[in-house]
């Protein structure tokens, strides 16, 4: 059989009838199957007749594409620098006690490098079978847990870098708390569907061991597929149910209309867009850059983002020898660099979530104790959702 006869596509299965369906999709001649218990489900390579019949199959509720995800942000050149530390008032939260002490924000994303900055704050990870201690949950397929895009340190950098390597003076937001790196690309910055739905499979499967608090998805794919059955809003839905708050990139593709991206078009999770924070701490002067994506979202009409968050200019730690760090050269105190998109959006809400979590009492929906969080925006609400963090 010719590749172009068959697809590479994640199943859903109703509740209770994924090992049926398993059964079914191997007689139709799947390859390479990975079950994904999360969703019910499972991903394979299957000949294109066999997709069809699946599509026939009262038993399933879903076959998508296992489509690529990509991360939603990238380096900028060299200029005005966000104050977004200040502007989302981390500074002021860290000085009361409330600096992420104590919370693990698991970060689904291109792997984290061992900078200075972050020395201390990166969760070690016991693989059960082999007993091995490693610096992430390797879903990649790229050996070793550091960060060959540059983009997953940058964010571990918004999050909880300490500023070690600039006397303080770029640090994090949360810079007490605890990242967990969870590695699901790789040189390139993409990951399929099918690799972002086992590495949130387990990150929800190892929650307690860990104690994540937040799940960072700052990547995000273009599919307009209605949220109702699609296995990677079904993911983000399962990890929001398991306490977990889920915090995700609206997406770059602004400024106009129904660009928001999967999973931030999901109703259970915090979108985030970006803001341009033009440098000062006040919100007067900011600006809602062309390319933050806006809602509602394409299929469903959900309001969305749920908030903005600095997203511009944004200075914060380079992995050396990245994808980004070669197309981008220019540093800021060696140890930085500049980066724009709604990655660091979410990023900056992901740092901050964990120093009002910390603050008693929590509600019991966990994506509304963040949402509730933030400054109304006013009258314009329909491009900043329901304000600023
Ligand atoms: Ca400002």
């Amino acid at each position: 059989m010719s590749s172009s006869a068959s697809a590479r596509v994640v199943v859903r299965a109703r509740a209770g009838a994924a090992a049926f369906v398993i059964r079914r999709a191997r007689q139709d001649g799947a390859r390479n199957l990975v079950a994904l218990p999360l969703v019910d489900g499972f991903a394979a390579t299957l000949p294109v007749a066999g997709v069809k019949a699946l599509r026939a199959d009262a038993n399933v509720l879903a076959i998508v594409p296992d489509r690529t995800l990509s991360v939603q942000g990238g380096g900028t050149r060299a200029g005005d620098t966000s104050d977004y530390v200040e502007a989302v008032r981390a500074d002021a939260a860290a000085a009361s006690g409330l600096d992420g002490h104590g919370v693990t924000v698991a970060l689904l994303d291109t792997g984290v490098a061992p900078v200075d900055d972050l020395a201390g704050r990166v969760v070690d990870v016991t693989d059960d079978v082999t007993g091995q201690v490693s610096a992430c949950a390797n879903f990649s397929g790229e050996a070793g847990c550091g960060d060959g895009y540059g983009h997953g340190t940058f964010l571990a950098g918004v999050i909880a870098g300490s500023g070690a390597a600039s006397g303080g003076k770029w640090r994090g937001v949360a810079p007490g708390a605890r990242i967990l790196s969870v590695k699901v690309a790789g040189r390139n910055g993409a990951a399929d569907v099918s690799t972002v739905l086992s590495a949130i499979q387990w990150a929800v499967s190892f929650r307690d061991r860990y104690g994540i608090r937040v799940l960072n998805l700052s990547l995000g794919t273009d599919s307009t597929a209605s949220t109702r059955h699609d296995p990677l809003n079904y993911a983000v839905e399962r990890a929001w149910q398991s306490g977990i708050v889920v915090v995700v990139a609206a997406s770059n593709r602004g400024p106009n209309p129904q660009t928001i991206s999967k999973p931030g078009d999901d109703p259970s999770v915090v979108t985030v867009g970006a803001v341009d924070d033009r440098g000062t701490a006040k919100v007067a002067d900011d600006r809602l850059p062309t390319f933050s994506s806006r809602g509602p979202t394409a299929t469903d009409g959900w309001a969305k983002p749920d908030l903005v968050a600095p997203g511009a200019h944004i200075v914060s730690l380079r992995a050396p020898g990245s994808t980004i760090d070669a197309n981008f050269p220019a540093t800021i105190d060696g140890a930085y660099r500049q980066g724009s998109g709604t990655s660091m959006s979410a990023a900056v809400v992901s740092g901050a979530t964990p120093g009002s979590a910390s603050a008693p009492p929590r509600d019991p929906r966990p994506d509304q104790a963040v949402i509730t969080s933030h400054r109304p925006a006013g009258r314009r609400h329909r491009r900043h959702g329901s304000g600023y963090w």
